[in-house]
């Protein structure tokens, strides 16, 4: 019996739900997989993603003075980052942070806990004298619950251009949520991707290996794993676009033929027409100024941006 939206839930429900839209559309968020984590990894290596590469540049150019903003007057702070991954880029700041003798406790947020013991594990055994402290859970309700208990200076860091994959709006929206659980004089350090040449930015979502391609078609693999779809990857083409007005980088999946896929867990058949596109994700670039404009809309103030040498990327430091 065909199951209505409603009585679907989590993952089922917002495949389904986005495969009913016009143009259809699937969450980012779901690339994420085993799979998905690994291919990730393998296009932050590639050559044409230089996004990972200018950060880690930054950080490591900018540490010292990174340290003195994060401290300002005060002896000691909580560093909390949303989304850590492996912690690679973080690393950095925590050896220099740890060599410095600084007082600090690290406490990554993530809403899973295998990432979180994997994550402690690593650094404790590479740089054993941080005190990580791992909150599981959801960042506002583990940020409303620093709040609750603020006991020192909070710097929240949200690398990795990870706000990117929020629309304008969306992201505002995130943010301004986030001021919310933070307390006046915090700081946020967050990572945006800026808008270049747009060539660049395409080929970084197209890259000639096509690892980006197979990222994106692993979701129409994990709904055929998790849902019992039957998707047949090769009918659907990756297509990203870059629009130089706006600092939009799209992806897509697009049908390249009229065809019927049927997800067998929720009993339901989703038609597309020849060259029908599913929309899976955002890649948000800014300028400056839309930075500036975005930390002003959603209650911060920017203290400084830590410029890329070459201007490809920015950390930029904003307080609460
Ligand atoms: C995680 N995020 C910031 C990446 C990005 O650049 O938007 C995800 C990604 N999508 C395709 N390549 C990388």
């Amino acid at each position: 019996m065909t199951q209505t939206t409603e009585a679907l839930q989590g993952f089922a429900k917002d495949i389904v739900t986005g495969l009913r839209q016009t143009p259809k559309r699937l969450p980012s968020k779901y690339f994420y997989n085993a799979e998905g984590d690994r291919l990730f990894q393998e296009i932050m290596k590639l050559d044409e993603y230089y996004l990972t590469r200018s950060e880690e540049q930054i950080i490591d150019t900018f540490k010292d003075e990174i340290l003195k903003e994060f401290l300002g007057e005060d002896e000691s702070f909580r560093l909390v980052e949303l989304g850590a991954g492996d912690g690679s880029k973080t690393k950095i700041l925590l050896e220099y942070f740890s060599n410095q003798q600084v007082s600090f406790i690290y406490s990554p947020i993530d809403i899973s806990a295998n990432v979180l013991v994997q994550l402690k594990e690593s650094v404790n055994r590479e740089l054993p004298k941080v005190n990580v402290q791992p909150i599981e859970g959801d960042y506002f309700e583990a940020l409303a619950a620093l709040k609750e208990n603020h006991l020192q200076k909070e710097v929240v860091m949200f690398l990795g251009s990870t706000i990117g994959n929020f629309s304008r709006s969306a992201g505002e929206v995130f943010l301004s949520k986030l001021s919310e659980n933070m307390s006046s004089g915090d700081l946020l350090f967050i990572g945006f991707d800026l808008m270049k040449d747009p060539r660049k930015i395409l080929s970084a979502y197209d890259d000639s290996q096509g690892v980006t391609r197979d990222f994106n078609l692993n979701l129409l693999q994990r709904i055929n794993d998790e849902l019992g779809a039957d998707f047949d990857l090769s009918k659907f083409v990756h297509y990203p676009t870059y629009d130089p007005i706006t600092g939009e980088t799209k992806s897509f999946l697009v049908s390249t033929e009229e065809q019927e896929v049927r997800l067998a867990d929720v009993d339901m058949v989703f038609r597309f027409k020849a060259w029908e596109p599913i929309h899976t994700e955002i890649s948000q670039k800014y300028s400056c100024e839309m930075i500036s404009a975005t930390a002003k809309a959603t209650g911060f103030k920017v203290v400084r941006h830590f410029n890329h040498a070459e201007g490809l990327f920015v950390d930029s430091l904003w307080e609460k």
